[in-house]
């Protein structure tokens, strides 16, 4: 029995995980629900709070919640550092990354096409700068944010910058020069992954 991670066909909030399967050579089964699988799972109790990304160990225990599973990942899969002042500096910017999602999904999901034009435009002019300034100075140089070796953002942050949605604001992620750099590096990291992944909206 292999890892299963059940999700939509998205990127959105599985990508990591999937990622860190991939990178760490884990088998795992990539289990993009439809609508109604989802409903008939949900119906039947399998996700704890009715949401996914889930992920079903080999032993049959399904997890969820995110930022829960990134970590339950990333230690079994040596993503995550053991002390807790450096695990804390990890999960600070998972956690941040989130902010500048919610950001981002205003512009999606907005209760008018003029309120998601608005919230695209703080997110381009204003928030997208102010959080990447913030991780260029925490990556300061290194290759990865964890260093020599990718740690749990790594995989967050590396997937955001492929989501077929960037090309739109690279402009913005070209003026940071480390940035700019992960986001190059992580696309030959995972090149056969990227070119033969499900092409997704979001
Ligand atoms: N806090 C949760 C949020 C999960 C979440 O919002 N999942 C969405 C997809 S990205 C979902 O399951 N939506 C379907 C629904 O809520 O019915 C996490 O981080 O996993």
């Amino acid at each position: 029995m292999s890892y299963k991670v059940y999700y939509f066909d998205a990127y959105g909030r599985a990508e990591a995980i999937r990622m860190m399967f991939i990178h760490a050579k884990v088998e795992f089964e990539d289990i993009r629900l439809t609508r109604e699988q989802f409903a008939e799972l949900k119906a039947a109790g399998k996700f704890e709070f009715g949401q996914v990304p889930a992920i079903e160990t080999p032993e049959g225990k399904v997890l969820v919640q995110s930022g829960a599973i990134n970590r339950y990942v990333g230690t079994k899969l040596g993503y995550l550092p053991s002390d807790p002042l450096a695990a804390y500096e990890v999960d600070n910017l998972c956690d941040a990354i989130n902010d500048m999602y919610m950001k981002l999904f205003q512009s999606y999901f907005g209760p008018s096409e003029e309120a998601k034009a608005a919230a695209y435009k703080a997110f381009v002019e204003t928030s997208l700068p102010f959080f990447l300034g913030k991780f260029e100075a925490r990556l300061a140089g290194q290759k990865y944010f964890g260093g020599e070796n990718p740690n749990v953002f790594d995989f967050c942050f590396g997937g955001f910058l492929q989501q077929p949605n960037v090309p739109k604001f690279q402009d913005v992620v070209d003026k940071f020069p480390g940035i700019k750099a992960h986001q190059d590096n992580w696309a030959l990291v995972f090149a056969d992954h990227l070119a033969s992944r499900p092409k997704c909206n979001m």
